[in-house]
């Protein structure tokens, strides 16, 4: 399996990069234990390379709440630091999209700004080689089921009213953001009204404690898929005792940073199920690591969500399409999110599911004219410098 992802391509000749900064509104504000979002101020990292060009979202947000890096940290440390490592010098022989993890393992962290340039990197070379990111990444279908993830609200019956338009829209699986003070009722209150088969789960983005177990485990009766991140991104020992104390399988996000961080953890019975987001984790090829480090272990994984906007969405289909992805992701349509997006969206099937891109690299059209309208900045670096 090691050789899908390490098995490069040539590289393709990078002339240059542009750094594009776009606006787009959120359709409602976001809430969740750190925050809320209203608009996302996306970079979005763009590829010439001759006859072929490839795209990158980079995950950052506007603030440094959800993880460490925030966005325009990310296009800094792109521009000052891991660009001239792929553009300049000994290096600017060209580096093909499998090499880029190495070439930049110097760098310690920003795995968002890393991963949006692997992307954008092994975009341009599957469009040159005709070959989807489906294909590359070795998925195995060509549907995915689609979750939503539903943020903090005013009161129950405003959840209820959003919980309840997701699941006419057609979502397979209902995820709550809850915090200290949201968590138990709003959970009671959409499992009366919607019943015992909708797939439930919580996500607390690292808002409890240990000293916390008690009070979680009275979200063990409502039946719930998992709880995802409930402590601190450091505290993975602390999740393994939690895991002692509550039936809901524990799932986690931040704490999981690369497939070595994965496999710890799961080793030490921290998690029972892993959230893959392609960002916090440096990029789609250790994305499929960390897929391959669970399959071997027999824990299941599914594709979270950073509110992506449809070019990182056609990756992470992709992503969600290989065979260990067995719970419905954050993968929603373009409009749970955006009124426009700078692709065509993605709509959800009546079948629940979005569709995987199949065409080369990502598969969507990036619509320059939309992009070009939502700019806020652009900036162009060269190759060779
Ligand atoms: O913790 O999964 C999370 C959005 C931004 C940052 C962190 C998270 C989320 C989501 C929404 O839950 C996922 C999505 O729909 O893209
Ligand atoms: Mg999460």
């Amino acid at each position: 399996m090691a050789t899908r992802v390490q098995g490069g391509t040539a590289p393709v000749a990078v002339e240059a990069v542009e750094l594009i900064r776009v606006r787009l509104p959120l359709v409602a504000p976001f809430r969740t234990s750190f925050g809320t979002e209203t608009r996302r101020d996306v970079l979005l990292v763009h590829v010439l390379a001759g006859d072929s060009e490839g795209w990158g979202e980079c995950v950052a947000m506007q603030e440094p709440l959800y993880s460490s890096e925030y966005v325009d940290a990310a296009q800094r440390v792109i521009t000052e630091h891991l660009l001239p490592r792929l553009l300049t010098g000994d290096t600017h022989k060209a580096v093909s999209a499998g090499a880029i993890a190495s070439v930049l393992e110097p760098i310690k962290g920003h795995r968002m700004a890393k991963a949006a340039l692997e992307a954008a990197w092994l975009d341009a070379e599957l469009r040159r080689d005709g070959q989807s990111f489906a294909a590359r990444l070795g998925a195995v279908r060509d549907r995915v089921p689609s979750g939503v993830s539903v943020g903090i609200m005013a009161s129950i019956p405003d959840l209820l009213d959003a919980v309840s338009g997701y699941l006419d829209n057609g979502y397979m699986r209902i995820k709550l953001k809850i915090e200290p003070g949201w968590d138990v009722e709003p959970v009671r209150a959409v499992r009366e009204r919607f019943g015992a088969d909708l797939l439930l789960q919580v996500d607390a983005n690292t808002a409890y404690t240990l000293d916390d177990a008690q009070h979680l485990a009275r979200l063990d009766e409502f039946g719930l898929l998992l709880i995802e991140q409930p402590l601190p991104e450091e505290q993975i020992l602390a999740h393994a005792k939690l895991a002692g104390q509550v039936r809901t399988p524990i799932c986690l996000d931040e704490s999981i940073v690369s497939a070595l961080v994965a496999e710890e953890a799961i080793e030490m019975g921290a998690c029972a199920i892993v959230n893959i987001k392609p960002g916090r984790v440096g990029g789609y090829l250790e994305a499929v690591r960390i897929h391959d480090v669970c399959a071997e272990r027999s824990i299941p994984v599914w594709c979270g969500g950073m509110l992506e906007t449809g070019v990182g969405r056609a990756a992470n289909v992709a992503l969600a399409a290989l065979p260990n992805f067995t719970l419905p992701g954050d993968t929603s349509a373009s409009d749970r999110y955006f009124a426009e997006d700078i692709t065509p969206p993605f709509v959800l099937g009546a079948d629940g599911c979005l569709p995987v891109p199949q065409g080369p690299g990502i598969g969507v059209e990036v619509l320059r004219d939309v992009v070009d309208s939502l700019a806020t900045s652009t900036q162009l670096v060269r190759a060779g410098a």
